[in-house]
């Protein structure tokens, strides 16, 4: 499985096509849609979430409720279209209105510079309609798709907020995975702690009131997956490795984790790796999931357990000092819509980046032309490795 993602932030829409999903497996616009409506949430959002209503359109691959084995595309329009027609759209516009709208002066912490420099670009929209996070709204449709096949195979994914500026939730690794679902969907910061709920939120408030931005960790479970998904034999195949590099490719996203993570390096190795037990119901389990369900690039058959780590937002009200590229004059970037936090988004995004790099190792590892044969596989493969 693969996917591309096209589509301007302030264009006519997004635009995702997915390669490589097994024939006759379900799917329904609906259930893409309620991820979609998931990411457009969450306490801290800005005023463009108002306008916007990110339902699907799906334009091939499915017929019936079913997938056809052909490529899928999937189409979110942007609504904030209709007020940017001019400026965005694809016909030569009148000099006048676009030397008014040109921007030329570049936001610290946003692509603008790099972009600009890379591309040869001096209108820094070029940059920054593509680099916007609205991008990540077509990555969730396409993880939406992974996570559907990942839930017809007994596999099931969760993403929530475990950390908004410096609050921390307490860990609730022993509720069920439903529940962590519905906790995380109940909360209007995604987490699963109650307790740190009110103070999150006055987090946020405060930001919004200072001008300013704040970030945070999110964290993802899945549960289902059996051991030996993956592989050792070559980087690329490392399946913690694909993972880390969709985490870290999520807007804003400065770094990743599994399991303990970074605090691995203050602890003994005896301290860190996960004891080997075997019963006649389970096959091998491990007492202690410190390593987040991966030994050597593949998965142990615990949890995965992986954490990622959302810079602020650099779009702030509260200006920082930048330079404009065309007169090198100094000046204060400010804006005029932004969100004080989008880390509750942001993990409904890392939550759907992990279960397509999930399903894409899964429809490698096994035959994956049709859903009905990738199943019997994978339950294949699952008593295959309980009775090793
Ligand atoms: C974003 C800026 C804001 C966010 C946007 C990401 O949009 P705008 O520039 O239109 O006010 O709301 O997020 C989305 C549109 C989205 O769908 O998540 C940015 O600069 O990255």
């Amino acid at each position: 499985m693969r996917y591309l993602t096209a589509g301007e932030s302030h264009g006519k829409q997004l635009t995702t096509i997915i390669e490589g999903v097994p024939a006759g497996m379900p799917l329904l616009a609906q259930d893409i849609n309620e991820s979609l409506h998931r990411r457009q949430g969450g306490y801290g959002r800005g005023k463009r979430m108002e306008i916007e209503t990110d339902d699907v359109h799906i334009m091939s691959g499915v017929r019936h409720g079913y997938t056809l084995g052909s490529p899928i595309t999937l189409v979110v329009k942007n609504d904030d279209y209709k007020h940017w027609t001019d400026i965005m759209g694809e016909e030569p516009i009148d000099p006048d209105t676009y030397i008014r709208r040109i921007v030329t002066k570049p936001r610290p912490g946003h692509a603008d510079l790099n972009g600009a420099i890379k591309y040869g670009h001096r209108d820094m929209r070029n940059v920054l309609e593509r680099s916007s996070a609205r991008e990540t709204a077509a990555r969730v449709a396409a993880g939406a798709v992974g996570k559907i096949l990942l839930n017809h195979l007994g596999i099931k994914i969760v993403g929530y907020v475990k950390e908004i500026a410096g609050v921390v939730a307490k860990d609730f690794q022993s509720l069920s995975i439903d529940e962590k679902i519905n906790r995380s969907n109940q909360s209007p910061v995604r987490t699963l702690d109650k307790d740190v709920e009110e103070d999150m939120m006055s987090k946020i408030d405060q930001a919004k009131k200072d001008g300013d931005s704040i970030g945070g960790v999110a964290e993802v479970i899945v549960e289902g997956v059996p051991a030996g998904i993956g592989s050792y034999v070559h980087y690329d195949r490392k399946l913690d490795g694909r993972i880390a590099g969709s985490v870290m490719s999520i807007n804003a996203f400065k770094g990743v984790e599994f399991g303990i993570g970074f605090l691995a390096a203050r602890k003994n190795g005896s301290e860190v790796h996960d004891e080997i037990m075997w019963s006649k119901n389970k096959g091998y389990y491990r007492k202690t999931n410190r390593l987040g369900g991966f030994e050597g690039g593949m998965t142990t058959g615990m949890p995965i357990v992986v954490k990622g780590v959302m810079k602020p937002i650099p779009t702030l009200y509260k200006p920082l000092q930048s330079v404009d590229i065309e007169t090198k004059e100094p000046f204060h970037a400010s804006i005029e819509r932004s969100d004080a936090c989008a880390v509750p988004a942001a993990s409904v995004v890392m939550e759907h980046v992990v279960a397509f790099e999930i399903a894409k190792a899964i429809t490698e590892q096994f035959s994956s032309d049709q859903f009905t044969i990738l199943k019997r596989e994978l339950d294949r493969h699952r008593e295959a490795s309980r009775c090793f």
